[in-house]
């Protein structure tokens, strides 16, 4: 009987590359997170946010897109240095191209990078970029059913954050239940239901990051 298996070379070689960006990373003492989520649900808001919270850390940001610049000039108006990659049609960013943009950063060794990944919630999930710790956004419009629709990315993330929490009122989400689904797909995963725009639960999200980029430089 004849079995093709077709996808495995690519992968495989992803993988490897994965792995030695990410050790690259390890020994610069380099936290590379890798924040995937549907277009809009508040990436670069949140990367804003974090950039002044965070202001005793080197931050620089990897903006994925098809097209255009606006969110890597979003940052740099923050004050962090951005490098826009553009995918060239492709629906995520992989362990070589992340690599590319990696080095393309003026920014020596810094503290956190933030891959921000091109706007969706199937192909990010499916590719190893090389990132210490994967993290992904679930806005409250977009509805707590999203882990029975997407698991992959649940189950790859280290950290969900509900964003856009002062929505709540507006919208049927079940924090409870979103939270619960998640939890079924990946019962180690962090949570933190966040509002950038008012602040709420930013703080729990800053002490969790300071926690995962001192324990990076550590190992
Ligand atoms: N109400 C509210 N809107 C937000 C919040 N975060 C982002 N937004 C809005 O959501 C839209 C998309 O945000 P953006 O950061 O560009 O999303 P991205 O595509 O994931 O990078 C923008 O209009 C933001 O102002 C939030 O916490 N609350
Ligand atoms: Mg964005």
């Amino acid at each position: 009987m004849k079995v093709l298996e077709l996808n495995l070379p690519v992968t495989s070689e992803n993988d490897r590359e994965a792995d030695l960006l990410r050790e690259e990373m390890r020994r610069k003492g380099t936290l590379l997170i890798n924040l995937m989520s549907s277009p809009g649900a508040g990436k670069t808001t949140l990367l804003s946010a974090l950039i002044r919270a965070l202001p005793e850390y080197r931050i620089a940001v990897l903006e994925a897109d098809i097209a255009s610049s606006v969110d890597a000039e979003h940052i740099e108006a923050f004050g962090a240095e951005a490098v826009q990659v553009h995918t060239g049609g492709m629906c995520h960013m992989d362990a070589q191209m992340t690599a590319e943009a990696v080095h393309a950063v003026s920014v020596k060794n810094p503290d956190l990078l933030f891959l921000e990944n091109v706007g969706n919630l199937i192909c990010p999930a499916e590719y190893d970029t090389g990132a210490g710790r994967n993290i992904m956004l679930l806005s409250v419009p977009e509805g707590d059913d999203k882990p029975l629709k997407y698991p992959l990315m649940f189950e790859k993330s280290d950290a969900l954050i509900i964003t856009k929490t002062d929505t709540l009122p507006y919208f049927t989400f079940d924090l409870e239940k979103c939270a619960g689904r998640a939890r079924k797909l990946n019962p180690g995963i962090r949570i933190f239901p966040v509002s950038a725009k008012t602040g709420e639960g930013m703080e729990a999200l800053t002490a969790w990051l300071r926690s995962e980029a001192a324990a990076w430089k550590q190992k």
